[in-house]
């Protein structure tokens, strides 16, 4: 099924200019990049985006760090991309990511792990609007 998910590429690989090379590899692997663009969300905005991790102990560090600087969000299409995204991300930890994903080449810490993907239909679904509303 062609499905859409939303792809965010966080402050700390932001920062460190990987934005090119991350899409390139949602683009070697199938994947379409159909809307893209560099943000700055307010703490505020972390917060609702975020709200399914409220109750972890480190909901106030991840908003805090998604608010810290820049990001670049993405609409990714293609056949199983929702799943596809998530495999080509790889595990939520680097020390954690299977060679060649991109927690794996660039992540830096469970916290600082260079990008976001929706893991879910319904997830897709509100995280593109939350995101692009038109
Ligand atoms: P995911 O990004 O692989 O879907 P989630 O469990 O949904 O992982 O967690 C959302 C984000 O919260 C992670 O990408 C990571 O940045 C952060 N995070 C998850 N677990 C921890 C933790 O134990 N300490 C600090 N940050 C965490
Ligand atoms: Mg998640």
């Amino acid at each position: 099924m062609i499905e859409k998910t939303l792809s965010i590429i966080k402050p700390d690989a932001v920062e460190r200019e990987l934005g090119d090379s991350i899409k390139k590899i949602f683009l070697n692997n199938g994947l379409n990049i159909s809307k893209s663009k560099k943000v700055k969300i307010t703490k505020q905005e972390a917060s609702e985006f975020y709200k399914v991790h409220e109750t972890k102990p480190f909901y106030e560090e991840l908003c805090a760090y998604l608010s810290s600087g820049p990001i670049i969000v993405m609409i990714l299409e293609g056949e199983n991309a929702i799943l596809k995204n998530r495999e080509i991300m790889g595990a939520t930890n680097p020390k954690d990511a299977a060679e060649g994903t991109i927690r794996k080449l660039y992540g830096i810490s469970i916290d600082k792990n260079s990008v976001h993907g929706s893991d879910s239909l319904d997830n897709a679904t509100k995280e593109i609007n939350f995101f692009f509303k038109n």
